[in-house]
């Protein structure tokens, strides 16, 4: 099989969503994690947006974006994880298409400079989790019912910071849209959700929010920093 390693930040949930698609299918691969603040050149030569993830296939091939990552290794190799009727496939991208908006609706909070910005940011999360109530029509435990799709592994990360911001102010949200919680919950369990073992993982992404000098920041405690 091709030699495949993915150019990744550690706490990237863009990256994590390329990852759990490569698990899924079972490809043997590589996180190679690089630092966000003095990327090498090697990458920059291969990443058009300077971001990650990039996906290098055999050292010829570099792909970027995670959608266009996904829908690559979705068309190349087994098993076919969109849906097999054309409709339920355009229904499908639709949702994923929906990903970038969903993920500044629930997780922006984390970047919003004051508690005015906070407030407002975490009051776009009840209507992203609306939507998704509305789409979760199927009895579950995935986005299309028994078998796992590539909405799956597009909204898994994000569901998760949602649990780790909820950790850090409670949010008391996600209860209130019974689908997404069981969805998420389900996701949460699910192994190849994970590229780092999950404590570890949470920590680091309370760390990163720590650093970051937001209005968030204040609500997690040093030894979160002290731990690193
Ligand atoms: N639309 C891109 C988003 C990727 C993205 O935003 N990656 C972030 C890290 S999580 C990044 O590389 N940011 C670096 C920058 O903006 O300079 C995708 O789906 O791959």
């Amino acid at each position: 099989m091709a030699k495949h390693f993915l150019v990744s930040f550690k706490t990237c949930p863009w990256v994590q969503r390329a990852a759990i698609v490569l698990r899924e299918k079972g490809v043997a691969f590589e996180l190679r994690h690089i630092d966000r603040d003095n990327r090498p050149d090697w990458f920059l030569a291969i990443s058009p947006h300077k971001k990650v993830p990039v996906l290098s296939i055999d050292n010829k091939v570099s792909l970027f974006e995670s959608n266009a990552i996904a829908e690559y290794l979705d068309e190349t190799i087994e098993p076919r994880l969109h849906p097999d009727d054309p409709v339920q496939r355009a229904i499908n991208r639709a949702w994923t298409d929906f990903l970038p908006t969903f993920s500044e609706m629930v997780t922006g909070q984390a970047y919003a400079d004051d508690e005015v910005a906070y407030k407002d940011s975490i009051a776009k999360i009840p209507p992203a989790f609306e939507k998704l109530e509305g789409a979760l029509k199927t009895q579950g435990p995935f986005f299309n019912g028994s078998k796992y799709s590539l909405v799956d592994a597009a909204y898994a990360p994000f569901l998760q910071r949602y649990f780790y911001l909820d950790r850090v102010k409670p949010l008391g949200v996600i209860e209130k849209f019974p689908r997404v919680k069981a969805w998420a919950d389900a996701l949460l369990k699910r192994p190849s959700t994970h590229s780092f073992p999950e404590a570890e993982f949470e920590q680091l992404y309370r760390l990163n929010v720590k650093l970051r000098k937001k209005y968030l920041s204040q609500f997690i405690a040093d030894q979160a920093v002290a731990a690193e």
